[in-house]
């Protein structure tokens, strides 16, 4: 986009005239692969594997597998591929198709993986009647079929989970030599095939933007089916539902990383990011797919329950079957790379994917705290004054954050020095109350002569090229700009140099990072992002040169984003000697980005509908591995009037991202700035936050051990609920809160569903003690400080209930447990803690329990005696929700001491309350009750 046509958008989005213009975006049919492919329905498969060609070595099964000519009476093979079928660890198959002898190598994905999958067993079973039959260790089984090519997995029973191919659809479109024509050929002879190939082939247009594309066509697909699945999820980041809708009247959804200004909801438009995994859902089994491809993808989906499926195409497909969901994916190049994840349930299948692509670090824990930032703080009197108003309202906050307007005109590792005189004693005044800052550092490089970073990149030869080979420039906020090129190792090396305190003066481990328009963003390139034939570094190697000593855009797209947050992340670790863990916020994601960093949702409206898509949009996210989700708390575009700030203040206090973010145009919108009684709920709701934020950090800490996801949707701790498969605007933190934020304006109450109905569950309201028994849907009453959170019988939640001006402030302070029993008058839990901010944990320097209440002791030992944290917290106060029968006395044993505790009954003789306790959390204790 030229400037002027962006100051005229932004004009419009401030006059309040809101909406994506869908013409600088591609539609299917002006996707050249993608109108190619998706009429593409054989009514057979071309593709057949060579039985005698399979060899079965280790975890993996290679073989053959060729397309032949079915129209001429002579079969003749068209093309040869390279099957490998490899078993991995934990119940996933790996499926590799790729050209066996290709023109030029083509691209495999790089970073999604979090190093080489491990190896499960693989043994060959039988290989008759035109079929092979595998099984890894754990007794699951893998059956293909010859001809034409069909891959079915079998769950531990023996039932069909996954079908590849069933619909023909499998394509990996071979590279080809272009061939100029002369005009004495023929065009009907087969040899001059390629030159009657439909337009596209050699180059594609978009608006006034043309594609090269020199490789040609080099598509690749396949389609899945789940048998028995009611739902399908997964494949962000879209606006739409988290259980994904039908694609056949209208657009597939489109996974290709773009800033898409003022992007519209209830959308399968393609935004910032993609993460291309898929997962099907029903009372029988939960599986997963892993399409391990960064290029452009687009995802048809069937689900033959859906009202728009006509019936008589679900009763041919299915046999009246109803329960079956189909998916295809179909990619603008790569090879057909998928993963199989054969759960069984939800969580075996969140966990799966977390194996191969990682799960999120431990944060530091001040970014589980509140971020108050906006576009722009203007100056270091406004940052003083921001962090001041917190205090003076008595509103906690862990972080201030600052835009691109602290740059000298945007040249990222420099400060305006008029407005940013000081930047380091403005950090030190910051962290004086446990506060940090976060600073923003977008990819693109302001060409400017004298600018260090522009002449070491130019010198070095560190940019991403154009078509020709010379240095690609587009334009961006700074101006004309050049892109770091951050699979060129020396450019990786280089920017995370620049995060070194001396080369970024002012900044201190206290200062962290946000990559911003890193999809790339590029406001004059087609689609808003970098043209698909720039080129990109490729490791020299012998004979390849021309077309194989690069890879283009396309075939790397969506993870460009993720290259520069881990080359962020390096930098932050170098810049600490390994000492302090980083934050980093993106924007763009990718399979893998949760090891690097927190992402957000980007530039959303202070609109009700914005508020809804963050509660869905972080649940997608959060299955797909990326559980560090937030949304521009308050809308980034317009205004919020109070009861949607107040909402979304609420709201954002429950998902693990909690940051206010707003427009560099629009009316400032800090706390304080709204009538007394509005700042009043805002600051409720974020002291509701800091008295959970151990909660919290626990929460991720288990992450880091079982790869499920922090914020859950219901199915995935009550699997056979089928009310809960499409529920999205509820979720569970960890498997203990219950959260339905309010969504809607002027509600006077909201329905909740309360699952567990089968095993007795009650929900505590988290405000009341109230008990409900889990009956599915209730209703709610609300008021406009209500957040309807219940906590789960049988959990044992810790709280901090002194809230102070940021969480390090907090680290000392003692816990309230609340104790809320189940139908058993039993619960557990557990509590993390450690330094919050160093790698030490790593050394056994924290404490980690497991809390557990039973009628006659509470217990809280530490996992791993190993381990010890010297805190100084303690335990003020037990509530025990729920109790039937309170015990007449309670005695704490802790190392010698032995102590008699007391207690009081509250609300109608249901609640216990033991007082001060004071337990401390470093060490093991008991309490023993009497009755
Ligand atoms: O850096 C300015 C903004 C930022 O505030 C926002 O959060 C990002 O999503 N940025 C996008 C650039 C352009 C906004 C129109």
């Amino acid at each position: 986009m030229k400037p002027l046509g962006l100051l005229l958008v932004v004009l419009l989005a401030i006059i309040g005239v809101y909406g994506v213009d869908r013409n600088n975006f591609k539609s299917c049919d002006q996707s050249g692969f993608c109108k190619r492919l998706r009429p593409f329905k054989p009514e057979k498969s071309q593709y057949t594997l060579n039985l005698d060609s399979v060899i079965v070595h280790g975890n993996v099964l290679s073989a053959e597998v060729t397309t032949v000519n079915t129209e001429t009476e002579k079969k003749i093979t068209l093309w040869r591929y390279a099957l490998k079928l490899s078993a991995l660890v934990d119940g996933t198959f790996r499926i590799e198709l790729d050209e066996a002898d290709p023109l030029y190598p083509r691209y495999r994905t790089q970073l999604a993986l979090n190093g080489e999958p491990k190896a499960d067993g693989l043994k060959l079973i039988s290989n008759e009647n035109g079929k092979l039959t595998l099984s890894n260790n754990q007794g699951q089984k893998v059956l293909i079929t010859s001809e034409p090519l069909k891959f079915e997995f079998l769950d531990k029973n023996g039932d069909v989970a996954v079908v590849l191919n069933e619909n023909s659809q499998l394509l990996v479109e071979p590279l080809r030599v272009r061939k100029e024509r002369t005009d004495d050929e023929d065009p009907g002879n087969a040899e001059n095939a390629i030159e009657v190939e439909e337009e596209g082939t050699w180059s594609e247009n978009f608006k006034s933007h043309h594609d090269s594309k020199p490789r040609g066509n080099e598509a690749v697909s396949v389609d899945v089916t789940f048998p028995d699945a009611d739902q399908v999820y997964g494949i962000p980041e879209h606006t739409d539902k988290f259980a994904l809708s039908t694609t056949t009247s209208g657009e597939p959804y489109r996974m290709y990383n773009l800033d898409v200004f003022e992007y519209e909801l209830d959308s399968r438009m393609a935004i910032y990011g993609a993460v291309p995994v898929l997962y099907a859902h029903g009372s029988k089994r939960t599986v997963g797919v892993f399409w391990h491809n960064s290029a452009e993808t687009w995802v048809d989906v069937v689900n033959y329950a859906d009202g728009t499926v006509v019936s008589s195409l679900v009763n041919l497909v299915t046999g009246g079957q109803k329960r079956r969901v189909d998916a295809r994916f179909m990619s603008e190049s790569g090879i057909v790379d998928l993963f199989v994840m054969l759960g069984n349930t939800p969580a075996d299948v969140f966990r799966q994917y977390t194996t191969l692509t990682g799960v999120a670090p431990l944060p530091p824990k001040f970014s589980l705290g509140y971020h108050q930032s906006r576009w722009n703080y203007v100056d270091e009197a406004d940052v003083r004054s921001v962090d001041e108003n917190f205090d003076a309202h008595d509103i906690p906050a862990d972080v201030i954050w600052l835009d691109i307007e602290y740059t000298d005109r945007k040249k990222y590792f420099t400060w305006d020095l008029e407005k940013f005189a000081h930047p380091a004693e403005m950090v030190a005044n910051l962290t004086a109350k446990g506060r940090r800052l976060v600073v923003i550092i977008d990819p693109h490089i302001k060409r400017e002569a004298g600018y260090f970073v522009h002449e070491d990149a130019m010198e070095q030869g560190l940019y991403v090229k154009d078509k020709d080979g010379n240095v690609y420039e587009g334009w961006c906020w700074p101006g004309s700009s050049s892109y770091l090129d951050f699979f060129n190792p020396a450019a990786t090396k280089y920017y995370a140099e620049r995060f070194r305190f001396e080369n970024f003066p002012g900044t201190s481990k206290d200062v962290h990072i946000w990559n911003d328009m890193n999809e790339p963003s590029v406001f004059n390139g087609p689609e808003i992002t970098m043209p698909k034939d720039c080129r990109h570094y490729k490791p020299p190697q012998d004979g390849h040169d021309g077309l194989a000593s690069f890879w283009e855009h396309r075939h790397v797209h969506n993870e460009y984003g993720l290259w520069q947050i881990r080359a962020t992340h390096l930098g932050m670790l170098e810049r600490s000697d390994n000492k302090y863990r980083p934050f980093i916020l993106t924007r763009s994601t990718f399979a893998g980005t949760q090891r690097y960093a927190a992402m957000w949702t980007g530039d959303n409206a202070a609109e009700w509908g914005f508020l809804q898509a963050s509660t869905r949009m972080c649940l997608s996210l959060a299955a797909a591995g990326i559980s560090f989700c937030g949304s521009d708390v308050g809308g980034f575009f317009k205004y919020p009037e109070p009861e949607l700030m107040t909402r979304w203040y609420q709201a954002g206090a429950y998902q693990a991202f909690f940051r206010a973010h707003s427009h560099i145009e629009t009316k400032r919108r800090e706390p304080w700035l709204y009538e007394a009684s509005t700042t009043a709920l805002l600051r409720d709701a974020v002291r509701r936050r800091y008295a959970l934020v151990d909660f919290w950090y626990t929460l991720f800490y288990e992450h880091t051990l079982d790869g499920t996801p922090v914020t859950r949707p219901l199915f995935q701790e009550y699997p056979k609920e089928e009310d809960t498969y499409t529920i999205d605007d509820e979720y569970l933190l960890g498997d203990k809160l219950l959260v339905r934020p309010v969504l809607e304006p002027g509600v006077k109450s909201v329905k909740v569903y309360l699952p567990g109905r089968d095993t007795n569950t009650l929900w505590y309201d988290v405000d009341s003690y109230q008990a409900h028994k889990a009956n599915g849907y209730f209703t709610q009453e609300v008021n406009i400080a209500k957040i309807p959170v219940y906590q789960r019988g049988g959990s044992i939640v810790p709280r901090k209930e002194r809230v102070r001006r940021s969480s390090t402030l907090m680290a000392n302070d003692p816990f309230t447990f609340v104790v809320a029993l189940d139908a058993n008058n039993t619960a557990s839990g557990s509590l993390y803690i450690d330094d919050g901010e160093t790698y030490d944990y790593q050394n056994n320097k924290y404490v980690y329990s497991k809390i557990s209440y039973e009628p006659n002791r509470m217990s809280y030992t530490l996992v791993n005696p190993a381990a010890q944290y010297s805190t100084r917290a303690w335990v003020e106060r037990i509530v025990i929700a729920g109790i039937r029968n309170p015990p007449k006395s309670a005695r704490l044993l802790q190392g010698d001491r032995s102590s008699a505790l007391q207690m009081t009954l509250h609300r109608g003789n249901d609640v216990l309350v033991i007082r001060k306790p004071a337990a401390s959390v470093a060490t093991d204790w008991t309490i023993e009750f009497a009755y």
